[in-house]
């Protein structure tokens, strides 16, 4: 038995950065013990008992050994027992940011879908659906913040939950060449976008660990799974991605193999 709560989680994980950051704004990072996964590799049977038998993370345990999952479960639950909480105390400021959190889910699946579509044909669909979820939390901001940067004063929950998938996202940038288009359909959420980007928080993931570390991701293999004809996958510790060459942006034409990839 552990004396703090313990977070069994992937260090690139999206759902795993969003307590990072929560804890990181309330001054609460060591607080909590994260214990690492390697989705490489198979799941230690230990783990998989307390999950019974789930393997997504992150996954929480608690001091006296109860199990919760679901990273906004979880985000919710460390907000309210460490530090003074970052949701907003207003109820109706508190729904309006649960109103943008539920979206997340659909923007998400949006963006995972895209940079593992593997048909060309479909790709300009892939970049429209992501498209149109911007315009919407676009419209969003401008109608609950038109002349702020952040949905409310500050960095808070909603900007906790969207902020890991703006730097997941990164992959479309460099895999899809996705970008926002000019204009002011979506000049709302390019400011908060870029405002949750930059925040100190949230600096636990960078640019190119993103990239190298999602590769597999844009031939369509994900959560460690391995693209044909490879036998390493990019989401290995070792060869850390430090060392490692870029990949090559065409992800359509692309069959690097592990050596190229700088994986062996
Ligand atoms: N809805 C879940 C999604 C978690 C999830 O998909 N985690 C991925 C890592 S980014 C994972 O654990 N993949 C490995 C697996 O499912 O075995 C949450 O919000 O916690």
């Amino acid at each position: 038995m552990t004396i703090r709560p313990t977070i069994y989680h992937i260090p690139v994980c999206p759902f795993s950065q969003r307590l990072e950051i929560l804890l990181a704004l309330k001054g609460c990072t060591g607080d909590v013990a994260f214990s690492v996964v390697d989705i490489t590799k198979p799941r230690d049977p230990e783990l998989l008992k307390k999950t019974r038998g789930t393997t997504a993370l992150p996954v929480l345990e608690t001091p006296d050994g109860r199990i919760l999952k679901e990273s906004l479960v979880i985000l919710r639950y460390f907000d309210e027992v460490f530090g003074t909480p970052v949701r907003r105390s207003d109820p109706f400021e508190h729904a309006v940011e649960n109103m943008l959190i539920a979206k997340e889910g659909p923007f998400t699946a949006a963006g995972y879908l895209f940079v593992m579509n593997q048909d060309r044909a479909k790709r300009d669909a892939f970049n429209d659906k992501l498209l149109a979820l911007y315009r919407d939390i676009n419209g969003f901001l401008v109608e609950h913040n038109p002349g702020g940067t952040f949905l409310f004063d500050d960095f808070g929950l909603a900007e906790a939950v969207f902020t890991p998938m703006f730097m997941r996202f990164w992959f479309l940038d460099y895999y899809e060449n996705f970008e926002l288009p000019s204009g002011e359909e979506y000049d709302r959420v390019r400011k908060w976008k870029a405002a949750c980007l930059e925040h100190e928080a949230a600096q636990q993931v960078s640019y190119e660990e993103i990239v190298k570390s999602y590769h597999d991701y844009a031939l369509g293999a994900g959560n460690g799974a391995l693209p044909k004809g490879r036998s390493v996958s990019s989401f290995v510790f070792t060869p850390d991605w430090k060392d490692r060459p870029w990949p090559p942006r065409d992800k359509y034409d692309a069959a690097a193999t592990d050596a190229e990839l700088g994986l062996v």
